[in-house]
């Protein structure tokens, strides 16, 4: 199943689209959480999207969303987002736009984009302070293309373009602590799984102006290989395996917003996904599934000596 041999239904008014003529697939975690943040967010924002799963949801000149949207390259979102930013504001200072309705401009990427493509064009627009939001749903690969790698593709998972026994030879990039090294007003970790936490942080970042991020790890049936009723269940396990931390980044502190009192194996959480099967089978991986397992521990133990 690819998003991409879906057909659009043209003759559907834009309100049906994010429903029954959806053209995403069935259990997308990425459109989760862009349902979740779009409820908080509404209507009174630009969207500045670089191409990805998501662009699927708006075909001119129809678009699902009742605020504006702007495609751009998967380089150049956040050069796209400063655009508008500057028309905003000389619409503004000319008179022509109150202060009161002022809208929101909310970059929404993949993590092709976020993690890779549009990392440079992302750092200068912080060096510029620019006053917007960042969403990047990580799908952990090029989803819209048939999952390739992306720098935020984790160690030993089978992607269209890492078929070896042993998966992905990388590591997953830490984007939160790039964003974090930029000082940004606000950079949080969420899943649509998790959404009394995701409502919390995205709440707390439209209070704020600058460079803010949120970044939602997406669960992908497609390219992950489960039942796309998996979804949540997926969602659970990464942040009960401590796979996915979630945390905040404010007024220069990094705070974890949900410690796992008593951490899963990294296994609860692989074994659901065929990307990993190679590890279960035709017989364990005992030293790949250690490693994964040693370096979450890792993480964890530096948590917690840090208080
Ligand atoms: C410069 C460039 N290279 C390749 C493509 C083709 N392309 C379109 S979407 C996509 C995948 C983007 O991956 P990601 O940002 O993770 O979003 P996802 O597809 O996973 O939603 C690619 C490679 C493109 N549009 N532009
Ligand atoms: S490929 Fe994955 S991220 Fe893309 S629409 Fe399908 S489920 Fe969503
Ligand atoms: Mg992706």
């Amino acid at each position: 199943m690819s998003p991409t041999t879906f057909q659009h239904h043209k003759d559907l008014p834009a309100r049906h689209i994010l429903g029954t003529g959806t053209p995403m697939c069935a259990g997308c975690g990425g459109l989760e959480t862009l349902h979740e943040i779009y409820d908080i967010i509404g209507e009174k924002c630009v969207i500045v999207n670089a191409a990805g799963c998501m662009t699927l949801l708006s075909v001119y000149p129809y678009t699902p969303f009742r605020g504006s949207w702007l495609y751009t390259a998967m380089a150049s979102a956040p050069a796209g987002a400063q655009g508008v930013r500057d028309a905003l504001d000389i619409l503004q200072r000319k008179g022509e736009l109150t202060a009161r309705d002022d809208l929101e401009v909310l970059v929404l990427t993949g993590d092709g984009s976020a993690y890779g493509m549009g990392l440079s064009a992302t750092s200068g627009a912080m060096d510029r302070n620019l006053d917007f939001l960042y969403l990047c749903y990580d799908n952990e690969g090029y989803g819209n293309t048939g999952q390739q790698y992306s720098s935020a593709t984790p160690h030993a998972a089978r992607t269209a373009t890492s078929k070896g026994p042993a998966g992905f030879p990388g590591y997953k990039k830490d984007l939160f602590a790039i964003w974090a090294a930029h000082r940004p007003s606000y950079a949080a970790t969420v899943v649509g799984a998790e959404p009394l936490d995701l409502a919390r942080k995205v709440e707390k970042a439209r209070q704020l102006s600058g460079p803010r991020f949120i970044i939602s790890l997406a669960p992908c049936p497609t390219g992950w290989g489960y039942e796309p009723s998996a979804t949540v269940e997926i969602g659970k396990l990464a942040v009960q395996t401590g796979v996915w931390p979630l945390k905040e980044y404010v007024d220069g502190r990094v705070l974890h917003t949900k410690v796992p009192k008593k951490r899963l194996p990294v296994e609860a959480y692989l074994e659901k996904q065929g990307r990993f099967r190679h590890l279960f089978a035709p017989q364990k991986n005992k030293a790949l599934l250690a490693e994964i397992q040693a370096r979450i521990d890792r993480y964890w133990q530096e948590v917690e000596a840090a208080g």
